[in-house]
């Protein structure tokens, strides 16, 4: 980190990180999400208010941030160091909202910009005692030596959650981390949570046990020192401050701060002790990088493997959906109920039909003869396959939507899409019209099919003896027929229908010709059908597009994490 070439190669690397850090979106709400947006979060304030504005500026003024438990004595301290009230002390807790930086007037241009701490207005003039949010007010002091300022916190363990925020950011914005407790709070939880992020970070931390009464010295400086040790801090100074009155100006007594400001001061006027406490936490913070990162790419892996999996959820439902349609359109399901009503109709207006199932063999002329009074009406038969075919691929529309929103309830990061769009839990609500027009596409490509495939003179004349339709609908049960899901009677009645309009289909065209005018029926239908639920499906696709993370951000993050790395190596 000591030549320029260094210096410039690592902030470029930071930089680069940091981009991706800002980029990375983690849209869907999974388990890892608000952790990790969390961290996203703190990382960026960090890169933004410490670690680039350090690495760009090494001979900036080193910050010192005062940061313990609300009351422990924080703006008592400060104020008593540097003489001055420069920060509001109080009764009431918390007392200080917003952070109060105190700094030698030379120092002034380092902190009144926004070269650290960017997010901060910068405030100057006397604390009124007016809460103001996302501001640092900035204190200037001659008993500070140019060469350090102090960062008086709000408390780490707040009630009030701006303040446990602002505290944090604060003291990841910090080159060393005056943490202030008591002999009753020295062993809370949240300030040695923080103290373990520091240890972890390799910042530069010193303590300052205040208000200890003078006989309890002896007992709690070793065991917060066993604790420290512990903790990851074996070389945190120790600086303890005994319990007191204070004078009328609410300042503790000079001699009670004497040892903490001497330290202060010599470590403000050695440029060399000075940038070693700036170098080990610059150097924590800037190893610690690639490691925080690695949460965000954990987290972008789930965003990714969620997204997977709500998509698989859509395509099993409709891919089910389609098999259904198509054992639908085989397994005799189309020939039930109301088509076979229509068809015994049909069949019971043409005589013919009696004559042509026990004379086969001389079917033609009989037909001939049969229909001398004209073609039976035909109009009920195609309505209710008509009906019987959209009823089909609406059922399974209808069923492949509750299938994904079922399956999108239990799937990770599922629900708050589907309550972005309520609208997915039905097909779409034009979904029936257009099922009609499908079918009646569908019935005029079939009637098409006939014509074309009856183009020779005789056969022509034979479709016209039965009339287009009703050969197109002998078509349809030809090829909707099977025998397979049928129970009972329905066998050899549904069996016999198509039984029937298959042999007179064959008469007219021959056997090989009705086989492949059944299957190209069948297979235009399943297309058009694949055509309509691809668009079904695209609901939901486009509402996962909507909170999907781009693909190769887990990627890119690794990828400027390791280039960091061996910068730093
Ligand atoms: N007697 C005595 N009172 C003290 C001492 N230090 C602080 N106090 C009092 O304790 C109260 C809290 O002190 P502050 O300096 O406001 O504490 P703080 O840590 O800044 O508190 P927050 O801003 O709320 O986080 C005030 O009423 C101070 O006057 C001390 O050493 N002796
Ligand atoms: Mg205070």
């Amino acid at each position: 980190m000591s030549a320029d070439g260094d210096v410039e190669a690592l902030v470029s690397a930071v930089e680069g990180l940091r981009d991706e850090v800002e980029r990375a979106v983690l849209p869907l709400e999974v388990a890892s999400r608000a952790p990790a947006e969390t961290s996203r979060r703190q990382l960026l304030q960090q890169l933004d208010d410490y670690v680039l504005p350090r690495l760009r500026a090494i001979d900036a003024p080193l910050l010192a941030v005062v940061g313990g438990s609300t009351g422990a004595g924080k703006s008592t301290l400060v104020n008593s160091v540097v003489g001055a009230r420069v920060s509001r002390s109080g009764v009431l807790r918390p007392t200080t909202t917003s952070p109060v930086l105190v700094h030698h007037p030379a120092d002034r241009h380092w902190f009144a910009d926004t070269r650290i701490l960017p997010s901060l207005a910068r405030v100057t003039g006397q604390d009124t005692g007016e809460s103001q949010p996302g501001t640092v007010r900035l204190a200037e002091s001659t008993a500070l030596p140019p060469g350090m300022a102090l960062l008086d916190a709000p408390d780490i363990d707040s009630v009030v959650s701006a303040n446990r925020a602002i505290a944090t950011q604060l003291l990841s914005a910090a080159d060393l981390w005056l943490f202030v407790t008591t002999a009753a709070r020295y062993a809370d939880a949240v300030p040695w949570d923080l103290l373990r992020t520091a240890a972890d970070r390799g910042t530069a931390v010193a303590i300052v046990l205040d208000r200890i009464p003078p006989d309890a010295v002896a007992e709690i400086r070793p065991h917060l020192a066993a604790m420290l040790r512990e903790q990851g801090l074996p070389t945190a100074p120790i600086f303890t401050v005994p319990e007191t009155t204070l004078d009328a100006e609410g300042h503790l007594p000079p001699e009670a701060v004497e040892r903490l400001r001497a330290w202060l001061q010599a470590l403000a006027g050695d440029a060399r002790a000075r940038s070693i406490v700036v170098g080990q936490t610059l150097r924590g913070a800037v190893d610690s990088l690639s490691g925080r990162t690695s949460e965000l790419v954990v987290a972008s892996r789930d965003q990714h493997d969620a997204a997977v999996s709500l998509r698989r959820a859509v395509d099993e439902s409709f891919d089910e959906a389609r098999r259904r349609v198509s054992d639908g359109m085989t397994d005799g399901t189309l020939l039930r109920g109301e088509v076979l009503a229509r068809w015994q109709e049909f069949v019971g207006t043409g005589e013919f039909f009696r004559q042509i199932e026990t004379t086969i063999s001389r079917w033609r002329d009989k037909i001939t003869a049969a229909v001398k009074g004209g073609p039976p009406p035909a109009e009920g038969l195609g309505e209710a396959l008509q009906t019987g075919v959209a009823a089909l691929l609406l059922s399974n529309a209808e069923t492949a939507s509750s299938e994904t929103t079922r399956a999108w309830r239990r799937l990770p990061g599922g629900v708050p899409v589907l309550a972005r769009h309520p609208e997915l839990a039905k097909p779409s609500p034009g979904l029936s019209p257009q099922v009609e027009r499908l079918v009646r596409a569908w019935q005029g490509e079939v009637f098409e099919l006939v014509r074309t495939e009856g183009q020779g003179r005789r056969t022509n004349a034979r479709v016209a003896a039965y009339g287009l339709n009703a050969i197109g609908l002998f078509l349809m049960l030809v090829a909707f027929s099977s025998t397979g899901g049928l129970v009972g009677a329905e066998i050899g009645i549904a069996g016999g229908t198509a039984l029937l309009a298959q042999r007179v289909l064959e008469a007219i065209f021959g056997d090989q010709a009705v086989r492949e005018m059944a299957a190209k029926a069948r297979v235009r239908l399943l297309e058009l059908a694949d055509e309509l639920y691809a668009s079904e499906r695209a609901r939901y696709a486009g509402a996962l597009d909507e909170v999907a993370a781009p693909p190769d951000q887990a990627q890119r993050l690794t990828a400027s994490a390791s280039r960091l790395r061996a910068v730093v190596r």
